[in-house]
């Protein structure tokens, strides 16, 4: 229905326009188009390109960077909207949030983020490259329900089971919930590591934060 609209978005992050990605952003909530639907059908279609490109030798560092500055700057508009249109205000559950020790990516842990608060949770977004004891710590500190670790390179997925184990350590792995997220990330994997939820996609870990409280 808005595929001109979508592929002018995609085009944008391919091409690293920041302003023009923004613009688009804009656009589309003037017109009442859900935010979740520019991001996946729009936005993530570009960013992915990309990837693959970079992935694939075709594309260079520069542009992945300019490719993730227009990613964001449409998120960036887009976010306010999620969180307006997100009606639940009961507070769910607490949720110490971070992509862990090692990696910077951010855009998918932060919607990740948006979408719980919008959800209802009460979110402690801890940022990037988040040492696990960083994480750990607060979750005690807040007494946090869950704790989501995303990671989005297989050189540092392998820390999600850094966290499972350092609640352990300290006692309180029956209180608090380990949820998993990212690209290389698998249910297999969170199986394998022990953690309690994982999901693919920032609706579904909504929906797993929500199991993983029982409501
Ligand atoms: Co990076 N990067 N990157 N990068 N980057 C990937 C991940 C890569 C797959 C690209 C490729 O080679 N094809 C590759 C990883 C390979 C691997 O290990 N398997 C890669 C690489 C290699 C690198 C560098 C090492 C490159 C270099 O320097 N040589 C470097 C690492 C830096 C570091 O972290 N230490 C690097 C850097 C960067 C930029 C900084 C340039 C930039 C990030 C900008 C930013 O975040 N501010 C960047 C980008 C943009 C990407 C790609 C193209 C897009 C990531 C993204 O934002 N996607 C990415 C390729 C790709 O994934 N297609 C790539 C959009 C976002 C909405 O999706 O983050 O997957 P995503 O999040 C989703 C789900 O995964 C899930 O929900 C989200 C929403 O639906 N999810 C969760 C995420 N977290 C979750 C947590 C949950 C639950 C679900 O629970 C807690």
């Amino acid at each position: 229905m808005h595929s001109e609209l979508f592929k002018a978005m995609s085009q944008s992050v391919i091409d690293g326009e920041a302003e023009i990605a923004a613009d688009l952003a804009r656009k589309s909530v003037e017109m009442g188009i859900d935010p979740l639907d520019a991001i996946n059908q729009g936005f993530v279609v570009g960013v992915n390109q990309v990837g693959k490109e970079f992935g694939e030798g075709n594309v260079f560092l520069p542009e992945l960077v300019m490719a993730g500055e227009a990613m964001k700057a449409a998120v960036a508009v887009l976010e306010p909207e999620m969180a307006r249109l997100g009606m639940s205000r009961d507070v769910l559950g607490r949720v110490v949030l971070g992509t862990i020790q090692g990696d910077i990516h951010e855009i998918g842990k932060t919607l990740v983020g948006t979408m719980l608060s919008a959800s209802g949770f009460q979110v402690y977004d801890m940022g990037v490259d988040v040492p696990v004891e960083k994480l750990v710590q607060k979750a005690r500190e807040v007494n946090a329900d869950i704790i989501g670790v995303s990671a989005l390179l297989t050189t540092t997925m392998v820390r999600q089971r850094d966290v499972v184990e350092a609640l352990d350590d300290m006692g309180i792995r029956s209180q608090v919930k380990v949820l998993v997220g990212g690209a290389p990330v698998t249910k297999a994997w969170a199986d394998e590591i022990g953690a309690d939820g994982y999901s693919e996609d920032a609706i579904g870990a909504v929906e797993v934060a929500r199991k993983l409280v029982g409501k």
